[in-house]
């Protein structure tokens, strides 16, 4: 089957197995949730856990609970952000924002339901006795990556930053927290799931601090074109820090870094490969793309 289809279909099975969680219940609290979660999002980070479990010869039906709870733990970030007292924005995925659909009493619950939601998702998961620890690992991963000293503190750090006067290092530095951290939760599931060596453990966190890097500039990009008018920025840009000419040499740099770090491990996967040359197409507001 062609790369294409086969995202394709990994795709469908993660939607599925959201849909199953997600319409367990009518009440407006499940309706907020499911209004956040099927609004059209990539699911790029269950994608990235189901790849990087393939490459440990897991199938998608071991890695499923764990590819849906960073997709759950993603939405809740998202709704979060969206909220009035952080990002203040009315769209999301072009559709209204879950506050500006339900109310930012709801969407605050919403939010908290899905994270909570991805917990209660990966301890039940029933796995065969030898992958239990393994289990135990991922969940503490992904608590770590998700919390104050990973993606929560990169939006502390984004929140108080002060965007006119922070170096480039400063910008990495949050934007490998604050996007870096989830991307390489997922990928370190599929790893440790599958007992991977720690070379492999440290080549995947270097493909997904590479991944995650790319992933922000590339939306940094796309942002900056949409608010090509605007001269200043209230958060941190790597458009207005670096310029556009300097912000798509660093997406494309990254993006081989991370091909590289496949490399170096011998991880052969087509999947890792395609999705993080993905990062390469994005729509830029100018004719060179
Ligand atoms: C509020 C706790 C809390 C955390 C927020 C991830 C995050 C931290 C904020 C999102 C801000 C943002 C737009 C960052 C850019 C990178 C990013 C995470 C974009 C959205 O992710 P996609 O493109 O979204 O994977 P889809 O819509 O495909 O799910």
């Amino acid at each position: 089957m062609k790369i294409e289809n086969r995202i394709i279909q990994k795709k469908k099975a993660v939607e599925r197995e959201l849909k199953r969680l997600l319409y367990r219940e009518n009440s407006v609290l499940f309706q907020a949730m499911r209004h956040a979660v099927f609004s059209g999002g990539k699911r790029f980070r269950p994608l990235l856990a189901l790849a990087s479990g393939e490459c440990f010869g897991l199938s998608e039906r071991l890695m499923l609970p764990f590819a849906c709870a960073l997709e759950l733990i993603h939405n809740y970030s998202l709704i979060h952000d969206d909220l009035p007292a952080m990002d203040d924005d009315d769209f999301r995925r072009g559709k209204p924002s879950c506050h500006k659909a339900y109310g930012e009493d709801i969407a605050l619950l919403a939010g908290d339901s899905l994270l909570t939601m991805a917990f209660e998702v990966m301890s039940r998961a029933s796995l065969e006795e030898k992958f239990l620890p393994r289990k135990e690992k991922v969940i503490n991963e992904i608590s770590q990556m998700a919390g104050s000293e990973g993606m929560i503190g990169g939006q502390f750090m984004d929140i108080t930053a002060s965007p006119d006067k922070m170096t480039e290092e400063e910008y990495y530095d949050l934007a490998l927290k604050k996007t870096g951290s989830l991307i390489i939760a997922s990928l370190k599931s599929g790893a440790l799931l599958g007992n991977a060596s720690s070379s492999q453990v440290k080549s995947l966190e270097e493909y997904g601090g590479a991944v995650g890097l790319a992933f922000q500039i590339r939306d940094d990009i796309m942002d900056s074109a949409e608010r090509e008018k605007e001269k200043s920025f209230t958060c941190p840009n790597a458009v207005a820090l670096f310029g556009l000419k300097e912000a798509k040499e660093k997406l494309r740099t990254l993006v081989d870094k991370a091909l590289q770090s496949l490399e170096e491990a011998r991880l052969d996967s087509e999947e890792l490969r395609f999705l993080a040359l993905k990062l390469l197409e994005y729509k830029s507001g100018d004719e060179n793309g």
